[in-house]
C-alpha cells in the first residue's frame, strides 16, 4: 500500500497554509485518509530544529541554518512522513524540499550539488507525487503577513535581494510533479484550481477523486 505525497510550496505570504487546509479538507469529505504537516516541523526533533533556524537570537549561520532544515527534514521524513506514506495515507504538507532549493541555494547561495545530495541524504531519496508551487510577487506576500499580524521570523527579517531570489527560484521551477498556481487570485479559486490537479493527477490511484466535486 502507497498513500500519496503531495506539497505546496511558494515564498512568504502565498497562502500556502490556507491552501493545504482547504485541499486537506477537501480530500477528507471525499473520505480520504489525510494527514497534514508543515516543514520544518512535524515531530518533536524537528519543532525544536525550526525554533533554533527561525530565533533572529540565536543567528544561524546559512550553513547552519542549511543543516537545521535537514536534521528536521530527516527526523520528519523517517518518523511520520514516510510510515504515513506506507500505511496509504495521503500527506499534504506545507513546504518540502523545493524550500531548500529556493532559500538555501537560490537565496543563501549555497553550492547547488552538495545541497542537493545532504537532502538526498536527509530524504532517503523520498520525492513529492505532486508539488503546487503559488506564485505571488514579493509585494504581495510580504503585504499579506503584515495585514496578517505575523512577527517577522530570522528569514524573514533577511534583505528584500534574499527574497527576490527565493521567489524567482519557485517561479523558474519545473518538472513533471510540479504545478504553478497563480497565487494573487482569490483564496477560493486558488484552492479550486489546486482540487482540479489534484484530481487529475491522484484520480488514478484514488478512484473517489475521480468525480470532482464542485
Ligand atoms: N525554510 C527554509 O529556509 N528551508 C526549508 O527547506 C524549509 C523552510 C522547509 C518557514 O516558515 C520558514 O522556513 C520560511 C522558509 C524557511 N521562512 N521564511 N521566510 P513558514 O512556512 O512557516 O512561513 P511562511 O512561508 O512565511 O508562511 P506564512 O506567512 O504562513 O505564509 P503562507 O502559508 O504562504 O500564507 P497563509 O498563512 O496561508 O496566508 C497568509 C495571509 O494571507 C493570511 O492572512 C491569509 O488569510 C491571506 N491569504 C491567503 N491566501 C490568500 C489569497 N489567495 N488572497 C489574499 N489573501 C490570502
Amino acid at each position: 500500500m502507497r498513500g500519496a505525497f503531495i506539497v505546496v510550496e511558494g515564498p512568504e505570504g502565498a497562502g500556502k497554509t490556507t491552501l493545504a487546509t482547504g485541499l486537506a479538507r477537501r480530500l477528507r469529505d471525499a473520505g480520504l485518509a489525510v494527514r497534514e504537516v508543515r516543514e520544518p516541523g512535524g515531530t518533536p526533533l524537528a519543532e525544536a530544529a525550526r525554533r533554533a533556524a527561525l530565533d533572529p537570537v540565536l543567528a544561524a549561520t546559512p550553513v547552519a541554518e542549511l543543516f537545521l532544515m535537514l536534521a528536521a527534514r530527516a527526523d520528519h521524513v523517517s518518523k511520520v512522513i514516510a510510515p504515513a506514506l506506507a500505511a496509504g495515507d495521503i500527506i499534504v504538507s506545507d513546504r518540502f524540499e523545493l524550500s531548500t532549493e529556493a532559500y538555501q541555494i537560490a537565496g543563501r547561495q549555497l553550492p547547488r550539488d552538495a545541497v542537493l545530495e545532504a537532502n538526498r541524504i536527509a530524504t532517503g531519496g523520498l520525492t513529492p507525487d505532486l508539488t503546487l508551487v503559488v506564485d505571488v510577487p514579493v509585494d504581495v506576500g510580504i503585504a499579506r503577513q503584515r495585514n496578517a499580524g505575523k512577527a517577522a521570523d530570522r528569514i524573514e527579517r533577511d534583505g528584500r535581494g534574499l527574497h527576490e531570489r527565493v521567489a524567482r527560484a519557485f517561479e523558474r521551477a519545473m518538472g513533471p510533479s510540479l504545478v504553478h498556481l497563480d497565487g494573487t487570485r482569490r483564496p477560493e479559486d486558488v484552492e479550486q484550481a489546486a482540487w482540479r490537479v489534484v484530481c487529475e493527477r491522484l484520480g488514478e490511484q484514488f478512484p473517489r477523486l475521480r468525480v470532482q466535486p464542485a
